[in-house]
C-alpha cells in the first residue's frame, strides 16, 4: 500500500462531513449566467471545476427558493420551487448532477422559522377569519391595551424594531391581532407547535432528499421554539451588542423544546442512503448548550459562531477552542469552525487592527492590509483545528468588505428598518470578481451586478490571482490541498503545546493511532518576529505569508515567523 494509498484508506472509515471543508455560495452574488445582474444556479454550475480546484469537499448554496427577496432569499414563497430569477428545478438538477460527477456533496439551506408574506400559507391567514386553521400555523395573538393598539408583548426584531406587526387582512381590515416577526416583517415567524407545520417541513426535506441533495444548513436553527407564554425579555439585562442576533437566554432562542423538532428531522434523514446530513445556524448562549445539539439523534454538526465572535484575541481563541472541543467530544459530535459567511463582516476587514483592540463592527477606514495579513493567518490556523469548516465565497481571495457602498444600491433589510443607522450585511455580498478586465469583473457577461464592485477589486480576480503563489487564492489551494494529504488534519485529536513563546498559540494534531506522523498549527497573533522552540522541527507544510525562515543556531535549526503569521510543521 503506498502512502496515498493509506491515507484515503484511513479517511474512508470517517463520514465525510466530519472533517468536511464546505464552501458557502451566495448564490445572488456568485456568478449570473444570463445578464441581469443577479447570479444563479447556471451560473454556480459553469464555476464548478474552480471549486474542484480550490478543494473543498461540499458547496452550501444559501436559499434559492421562490421569493421576493426582501432578505435576499430567506424570505421563501415557495420552498419547493426555485427562484425564476436564479433558475428552475431542472438547474438545480444539473448542478446536483454536475457537483456529484466530481465528488462535491451539495447543501441546501432550509429557512423553518419564518415564511415570507407571499408563502400560501400567510395569503391564507389575510384571506380568512381570525381563529381559521390557517392562523393557527403562525404565531397571531391578539394585541394588548385599548384597541389592541399595543403589541402582544415588547419583543423586537432582530433587524431593529418591533418584532410585532398588525395583523391587516386582504381586503384592508385592521383587526385586533398582530403577527411575530422576529426579523423583516415580511418574514412572518411560524407556530411550530403545529402538527400541520411540523409534518410540512418533513416532507418539503424529503422532498429535496429525493432529487440527491446531501444535506441542509438549518437557517435559525434555535428559534423555532418560543415560550409559549410570551413573556416580556428583559433587554436592558443583556449588553446592547448582544441583543441583535446573539441575545442570550430570550425566550424566543434556544428553549428545550426545539430538540424534539430535529430528533424528528434525524430520523427523515437517516431514511436515506447515504444519510443525508444537517448543520445548525445555532446560536447558543454556552458551548455546553450548543453541543445539545448535536447529540447523537439530533443534528451532525452546528456553526461554531462564539469562534468567529472571538475575534483577533489569543486569549478568546483559546478559551473557545477549549469549550467547543471539550463539549463536542461529551456529544460525540465532530466540532465546526468558520470566520466569514453572508451575515458578517469579512474577516479580511474584521481583523484590521483598531486603536482599541476589538473587531471591527461599524464602517470604517481600515489598514487594509494587516487585515488581509491576519485574515490568511487565522484562516490557515482554523483549517488546522479539528472537524469541519466552513468558507465564505470571495474570501479565498481576500476580499474585504465594501463599506462604501451609495445608500440606493442598500437592499438588507437591516439598514431600511434601522432607518440607516445600522449599515447591515450588504458589504459582504457583493458579487465576486472572476477576471480584472472583464465588465463587472466576469461575474456575469454584461456590466451589471446587483450591488457595485469596487475599482480595487480588478486586482483581486481569480484570473489575475490564479498563478501567482503569492497570492490569497494560492494560500487556500495549498491549505485545503495539504489539508487533504495529512491524516493528522480534519476531524481527531488535538493537544496544546505549552511550550508556545508569548503570543503564539500552538497545537498539536495526531491520528488516532500512534505512530503516524502529526501536524503542528501554529499562529503568532503578536506584532513581533518570534523563534520557534527547536523541539518543534523544521519541516514547514505551509505558511500563512513569506516571512517565515529555518535558522542554525547552536541549539540547531528552528523555524523564525513573523508577526501575524501562521505556520503547519510535520511534528
Ligand atoms: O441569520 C440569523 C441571525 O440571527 C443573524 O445572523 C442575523 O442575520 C444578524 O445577526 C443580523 O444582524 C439567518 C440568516 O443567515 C440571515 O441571512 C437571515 O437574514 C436571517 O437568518 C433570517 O432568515
Amino acid at each position: 500500500m503506498n502512502a496515498t494509498d493509506r491515507v484515503c484508506a484511513y479517511r474512508r472509515d470517517r463520514d465525510w462531513w466530519q472533517d468536511a471543508v464546505v464552501y458557502q455560495v451566495y448564490p445572488r452574488s456568485f456568478a449570473d449566467s444570463d445578464g441581469d445582474g443577479i447570479g444563479d444556479l447556471p451560473g454556480i454550475l459553469d464555476r464548478l471545476d474552480y471549486l474542484v480546484d480550490l478543494g473543498i469537499d461540499a458547496v452550501w448554496i444559501s436559499p434559492f427558493y421562490t421569493s421576493p427577496l426582501h432578505d435576499g432569499g430567506y424570505d421563501v414563497a415557495d420552498y419547493r420551487d426555485v427562484d425564476e430569477r436564479l433558475g428552475t428545478l431542472a438547474d438545480i438538477d444539473s448542478l446536483i448532477a454536475g457537483a456529484h460527477e466530481r465528488g462535491l456533496r451539495v447543501i441546501m439551506d432550509i429557512v423553518p422559522n419564518h415564511t415570507s408574506s407571499e408563502h400560501r400559507w400567510f395569503r391564507e391567514v389575510l384571506e380568512s377569519e381570525p381563529g381559521s386553521p390557517a392562523w393557527a400555523r403562525y404565531l397571531i395573538r391578539p394585541g394588548k391595551g385599548a384597541d389592541h393598539r399595543e403589541p402582544p408583548n415588547n419583543w423586537r426584531s432582530v433587524f431593529h424594531g418591533p418584532g410585532w406587526s398588525r395583523l391587516v387582512l386582504a381586503d384592508g381590515t385592521q383587526t385586533d391581532y398582530w403577527y411575530l416577526h422576529l426579523f423583516d416583517d415580511t418574514q412572518p415567524d411560524l407556530d411550530w407547535t403545529n402538527p400541520e407545520v411540523r409534518a410540512e417541513f418533513r416532507d418539503t426535506l424529503r422532498f429535496w432528499f429525493d432529487r440527491g441533495v446531501d444535506g441542509f444548513r438549518i437557517d435559525v436553527a434555535h428559534g423555532l421554539v418560543k415560550d409559549p407564554d410570551l413573556p416580556d425579555m428583559d433587554y436592558d439585562a443583556i449588553p446592547e451588542s448582544e441583543i441583535l442576533g446573539v441575545a442570550p437566554h430570550a425566550p424566543y432562542w434556544d428553549q428545550d423544546g426545539v430538540h424534539e423538532i430535529y430528533r424528528e428531522w434525524r430520523e427523515v434523514a437517516d431514511q436515506y442512503e447515504p444519510p443525508r446530513i444537517f448543520c445548525g445556524e445555532t446560536w447558543a448562549p454556552t458551548a455546553e448548550r450548543l453541543a445539545l445539539y448535536q447529540r447523537p439523534d439530533e443534528l451532525h454538526t452546528s456553526f461554531n459562531f462564539d469562534y468567529l465572535a472571538a475575534g483577533w484575541n489569543l486569549d478568546r481563541m483559546r478559551r473557545s477552542i477549549d469549550a467547543t472541543v471539550e463539549n463536542h467530544l461529551k456529544v460525540g459530535a465532530p466540532p465546526t469552525w468558520v470566520l466569514s459567511n453572508h451575515d458578517v463582516i469579512r474577516h479580511a476587514t474584521r481583523f484590521a487592527p483598531t486603536p482599541d483592540g476589538k473587531a471591527v463592527t461599524k464602517p470604517m477606514v481600515v489598514d487594509a492590509a494587516r487585515g488581509l495579513r491576519r485574515a490568511r493567518a487565522a484562516t490557515v490556523f482554523m483549517l488546522g483545528l479539528p472537524g469541519s469548516a466552513y468558507l465564505y465565497q470571495g474570501e479565498e481571495l481576500g476580499l474585504p468588505e465594501v463599506f462604501d457602498l451609495p445608500d440606493d444600491a442598500r437592499q438588507d433589510p437591516v439598514w431600511i428598518r434601522s432607518k440607516g443607522t445600522d449599515t447591515g450585511r450588504d458589504g459582504c455580498r457583493v458579487p465576486i470578481p472572476w477576471q480584472g478586465t472583464a465588465p463587472s469583473y466576469g461575474f456575469g457577461p454584461g456590466p451589471d451586478t446587483w450591488l457595485p464592485q469596487p475599482e480595487s477589486w480588478a486586482e483581486l480576480a481569480v484570473d489575475v490571482q490564479d498563478d501567482v503563489e503569492s497570492s490569497t487564492l494560492s494560500l487556500y489551494r495549498r491549505a485545503l490541498e495539504r489539508r487533504h494529504a495529512e491524516d493528522a488534519l480534519g476531524q481527531g485529536p488535538m493537544a496544546w503545546l505549552d511550550d508556545a513563546p508569548d503570543g503564539v498559540l500552538a497545537l498539536r494534531r495526531s491520528t488516532e493511532e500512534d505512530g503516524r506522523p502529526g501536524v503542528l498549527v501554529v499562529i503568532n497573533m503578536s506584532a513581533e518576529l518570534v523563534h520557534l522552540p527547536p523541539s518543534w522541527g523544521d519541516d514547514l507544510l505551509l505558511e500563512s505569508s513569506d516571512d517565515v525562515a529555518v535558522v542554525n543556531t547552536d541549539d540547531g535549526p528552528h523555524v523564525v515567523i513573523g508577526a501575524e503569521t501562521a505556520v503547519w510543521l510535520r511534528g
